[in-house]
């Protein structure tokens, strides 16, 4: 029995890593009764079928850190949001709302601000400095010459990390520079089927090196913001959370209510009008939609 890791699933044949070997696995049929399906970054227990052929079966799924539905993956350890600061222009509110995800799921965000090249310096440093006061780490790229892409990279070791963002961000092209490799979008990091459409739910995972893999995930701007509690989304607005305690009412929304502690942090310029423009955005949108 060997240890590996689930890199792929492409119609239930399983890409598994084992220490650097990868074997073309099935699932046992148990998975299929418990409910429970093996998906890219999950730990798993194989048996070796036919070694010549490197082919196994997958006998046992490890206990995951985490789980994504849309799409299917385990075990992430962080993710980097993707934001174009020019075509496509800035989607603020997508990324505040994966932000208040990553934050309840407990996966360590990261914000790179790519295409540096097409928007005037201020306007990135702009963006820059809302999430930096905040405390997020954030990267500035320009995928086409190779800026930023080394400084991208010391965040990679030792963790999964999957990349996310609108189509057309520049997350195909930001991996491509950091695998440095000529790998041609159809060949490795197409996120597009033969339609054309976006595939939401396959994810490959790239060794880049022992214990790191980043994650080709097409679709991931679909994020499941739906699992929290509306009632909980200023908690997940990271520097919203130290100031809740100062509301009057227990379930203050910080949107309408006198004493309001968030509100209050506002006037005080402690927080950002933006982010708290956008948190009562999606806030009303949760409130409205029940898928959203
Ligand atoms: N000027 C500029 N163009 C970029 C940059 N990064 C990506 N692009 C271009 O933006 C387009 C979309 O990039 P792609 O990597 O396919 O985006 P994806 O859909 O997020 O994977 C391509 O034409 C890239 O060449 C950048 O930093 N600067
Ligand atoms: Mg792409
Ligand atoms: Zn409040």
């Amino acid at each position: 029995m060997l240890k590996g890791i689930v890199l792929s699933n492409i119609s239930n044949l399983y890409k598994v890593e084992v220490n650097g070997k990868i074997y073309d696995c099935n699932a046992r049929g148990i998975f299929k009764n418990n409910e429970i399906s093996p998906v890219s970054g999950d730990l798993v227990k194989i048996e070796i079928t036919d070694e010549e052929k490197m082919a196994g079966v997958i006998i046992e799924i490890e206990d995951r850190k985490n789980y994504l539905k849309r799409p299917k993956m385990a075990n992430l350890s962080q993710i980097i949001f993707v934001v174009s600061m020019k075509l496509p222009k800035p989607d603020m509110e997508l990324l505040d709302k994966q932000l208040a995800y990553a934050e309840f799921m407990g996966i360590k965000p990261v914000i790179c601000l790519n295409k540096i090249d097409l928007e005037k310096e201020d306007k990135v440093n702009h963006i820059y400095d809302i999430y930096s006061k905040i405390g997020y780490t954030v990267i500035k790229t320009n995928a086409k010459d190779m800026t930023g892409i080394l400084g991208l990279k010391e965040y990679l070791n030792n963790n999964i990390t999957a990349f996310s963002g609108n189509s057309g961000v520049g997350k195909s092209s930001l991996i491509n520079a950091l695998l440095k490799e000529n790998i041609t979008e159809e060949g490795v990091i197409s996120t597009k089927n033969k339609r054309g459409k976006n595939t939401t739910t396959q994810v490959k995972l790239y060794k880049i090196n022992e214990n790191s893999y980043i994650a080709d995930t097409p679709g991931f701007s679909t994020f499941d913001i739906n699992e929290i509690d509306k009632k909980d989304l200023a908690k997940y607005f990271k520097e919203f959370n130290q100031y809740i305690k100062n509301c009057e009412y227990v379930d203050c929304s910080h949107i309408k209510e006198e004493n309001c502690g968030i509100k209050k942090a506002l006037e005080e310029n402690k927080i950002s009008k933006e982010r708290y423009e956008r948190y009562c955005k999606i806030y009303e949108k949760m409130k409205s939609k029940k898928e959203y």
